[in-house]
Order: structure tokens, then C-alpha cells, then sequence
């Protein structure tokens, strides 16, 4: 697999802000990103501007900036906040003779070093794939309209040609497998069904708090860390509702603002598992300032995915942070719960959360049940 950031790469952070809120993006977000990768930050450069420039996305008194700090400090890449075009990244490779590498990229990475599964590793590294071959079709084409035509083709061609084969045979590889992978998949899923085991599924914004509430549902050991993208692998597990019945949780990778159309593709088939459920939990961190963003773009992924009209709960997080909330369940008008309030860290409010898996997925009440012993 592909790794762009080795462990402890001094990196430069280029952020920009634009005048439309819907390009920026969250700086804090970025630094989080960053040492998520296993980089450390030298330097965070700041610009605002109305559009990217076409030839270096930054404009050239920025450049300059870059340039002369890459001239003072060991800096090893370069990352960029947004996504760079093919052309973009290549001037600015050229211009400042150091590896860049945009936002894509870097969540790919993150994707890439923290992938455990067999299909969660060729899922990375067929999104990798992708992404690199939109750059060598762009960078091809673009040599091929310079050469013009038959017979002119230089050597640089030739050889992007066959990385571009090659590329394309891999891709064909690990499509082929997956797809097999994807078979087993229905097949469980398929059982599952058969056995009438409702399916709870864990979504929401990257540390939300997802794993850390599976974790106590589950009483199991899943990976939890203060990382973004620490869960990458959907996880299953049964998970038992006091004195009433049985239901399977799935704890699954978490969604990000502007998460790559390459990813979202490669992890269709992980993310489908999440459409099968009788019932989303959506984990919102109730601390976070940015938390209705979040849910949005929580939102907006889940509409893309066809996931949107699914019945859903919304759990908001990390109450032990908000001394002035007490766990709570909100209903709708017609008194099915709608939203919650608990901390998955100290378990308050865990019983509510029980209280109201109970009633959404129908189960028979907990005394009938006990009365058949
Ligand atoms: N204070 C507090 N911290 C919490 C709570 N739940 C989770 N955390 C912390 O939030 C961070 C992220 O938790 P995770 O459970 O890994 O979050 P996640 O949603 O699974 O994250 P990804 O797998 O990266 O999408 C960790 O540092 C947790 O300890 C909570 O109820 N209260
Ligand atoms: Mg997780």
C-alpha cells in the first residue's frame, strides 16, 4: 500500500479561507487530521482568497512565504487543506521541490495506516488506485495534446502508459477479490435475516464517541483513541438489552466534511452494511461548537448513500462535559424517541438509551418476558 506520511514527517499545513463557507473547510480539523497521519506540524500558512489560483491554488505572494520557510526549516511535505487538481499539484511540486500532498490524500493515508482487515485494506488501496489514475489520465492526456498525435509519443508517455496498465490491472485484481469478500458478506447478512436479529448501526461524525459506546453496549475492546478516522473496519457484535432481547451492533468508520468521492465509493460496500439496519444511532458529540455542521454533513453523506429515510436515533454524546444537562430522552409528537442524552465515557444515561432501543425495534416489554420463566 501506498504511503504518503511517513511517522513523524515535519509537515506545513496551507490552509485557505474562502468567501464562500461551503469551499472552507476547518482548520482545526486539518491540524486533527494531520496528527491523526502520525505528522508533526512545523507550520500552519494562512491565506483567505475569493477563488483558488488556477496554477498553484495559493497565489504567488503565499509562494513565496512557502518557499522562504522551506528555505529555514526541515520540512519534508507539504499538505494542503483542500484538494489540489493533477496540474496544481504538479506546479507546486516542481516551484518548491518538496513531496504535496492535498486532503484527500491525507485521509487516504489515515485510511492506509490504519486499515486491518483484508477488505479493508484492498478498500484503501483501491481508492489510492483511483486517485492516482485520475492523475496520470490528466497528466497523460495533457502530454498527449502537447506531443500531438501519431508517432510523436516520447518516452515520459510511454512510461505513463504502462503505469497506467498497470494501474488498471491491479484495480481489476482487487475488484475481483473484493467482490468475493462482498459475497461472504451477503451471505452472513443473509443469515443473519433468517435468524430475525435486529441490526443497530453506530454512524456519525469522526470522534463523535461511536466505539466508545459500542464498547459499553457490547462490553467488548474496540480500538477508541482521540484520533480522527480511529475506526476504519466495521465492527459486529452482539449486544444483549437488559430483560429484553438480543440485537447485533455494528460500530462503523466515521464520515468527515468533504470525505473523498473515491472513499465513499470504496467503502460503498462496508457502508451498505449500515443499510441493511433496522435502526441507525446517529452519535453526535454534544460538546462540539461544530456539531450541527456535523450532523449535516452526517446527513448529507447518508442521502448519497440512499441511507437517509432509515429510522433513526440521534444520541448526543459526552454529557459528562455539559454539567448543566441531565440525561434525557426527547420524543415526537407522537412520543417515539427521537434524540438522547448521555455520556458513553461515565455510562449515564445508558438505561434511557436501552429504554428506547427497546421501544423503537418493538420489543415485548421486559416483565412479559421475564413472566415466561
Ligand atoms: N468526555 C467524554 N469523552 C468521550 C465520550 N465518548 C467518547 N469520548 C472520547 O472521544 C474520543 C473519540 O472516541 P471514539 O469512541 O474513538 O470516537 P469514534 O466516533 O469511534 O471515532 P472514529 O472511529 O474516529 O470515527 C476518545 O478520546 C474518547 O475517549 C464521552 O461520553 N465523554
Ligand atoms: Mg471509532
Amino acid at each position: 500500500m501506498l504511503n504518503a506520511t511517513t511517522s513523524f514527517s515535519q509537515a506545513l499545513l496551507i490552509h485557505v479561507d474562502f468567501k464562500d463557507l461551503r469551499q472552507s473547510e476547518d482548520l482545526e480539523e486539518f491540524k486533527l487530521l494531520a496528527e491523526s497521519a502520525g505528522l508533526s506540524i512545523c507550520e500552519i500558512v494562512r491565506s483567505s482568497r475569493k477563488a483558488p489560483n488556477a496554477k498553484y491554488f495559493i497565489g504567488t505572494g503565499k509562494l513565496e512565504e512557502v518557499k522562504s520557510l522551506l528555505a529555514n526549516e526541515t520540512i519534508s511535505l507539504i499538505i494542503f487543506n483542500h484538494n489540489l487538481s493533477p496540474a496544481q499539484a504538479r506546479n507546486l511540486e516542481a516551484v518548491l521541490d518538496c513531496r504535496v500532498i492535498d486532503r484527500t490524500e491525507l485521509i487516504l493515508d489515515i485510511f492506509a495506516q490504519r486499515a486491518k482487515s483484508f477488505e479493508g485494506m484492498l478498500q484503501v488501496e483501491l481508492a489510492q488506485l483511483k486517485h492516482l489514475a485520475t492523475r496520470l489520465v490528466h497528466g497523460w492526456t495533457h502530454l498527449e495534446r502537447q506531443k500531438g498525435g501519431i508517432g510523436l509519443r516520447g518516452p515520459g508517455e510511454t512510461q505513463l502508459e504502462s503505469d497506467r496498465r498497470l494501474i488498471k490491472k491491479r484495480i481489476a485484481t482487487i475488484d475481483k477479490r473484493l467482490e468475493k469478500v462482498e459475497q461472504q458478506r451477503q451471505q452472513n447478512r443473509r443469515s443473519r435475516k433468517n435468524k430475525a436479529i435486529p441490526c443497530v448501526a453506530l454512524i456519525g461524525y469522526t470522534n463523535a464517541g461511536k466505539s466508545t459506546l459500542f464498547n459499553r453496549l457490547t462490553r467488548s475492546e474496540t480500538y477508541v483513541a482521540d484520533q480522527l478516522f480511529a475506526t476504519l473496519d466495521p465492527t459486529l457484535r452482539r449486544c444483549y438489552i437488559p430483560g429484553k432481547s438480543e440485537i447485533i451492533m455494528i460500530d462503523t468508520v466515521g464520515f468527515i466534511r468533504h470525505l473523498p468521492p473515491t472513499l465513499i465509493k470504496a467503502f460503498k460496500a462496508t457502508l451498505e452494511e449500515t443499510l441493511q439496519a433496522d435502526l441507525l444511532i446517529q452519535v453526535i458529540d454534544g460538546h462540539d461548537p461544530k456539531r450541527h455542521e456535523h450532523k449535516e454533513e452526517v446527513m448529507s453523506i447518508l442521502k448519497d448513500l440512499g441511507a437517509d429515510d432509515l429510522p433513526m436515533l440521534q444520541v448526543y454524546n459526552k454529557l459528562d462535559l455539559m454539567p448543566d444537562e441531565i440525561p434525557h430522552i426527547h420524543r415526537d409528537e407522537n412520543g417515539k424517541p427521537l434524540k438522547l442524552r448521555l455520556s458513553s465515557k461515565t455510562g449515564s444515561g445508558i438505561d434511557l438509551l436501552y429504554q428506547a432501543l427497546g421501544e423503537l425495534l418493538n420489543f415485548p416489554d421486559h416483565h412479559s418476558d421475564v413472566a415466561e420463566y
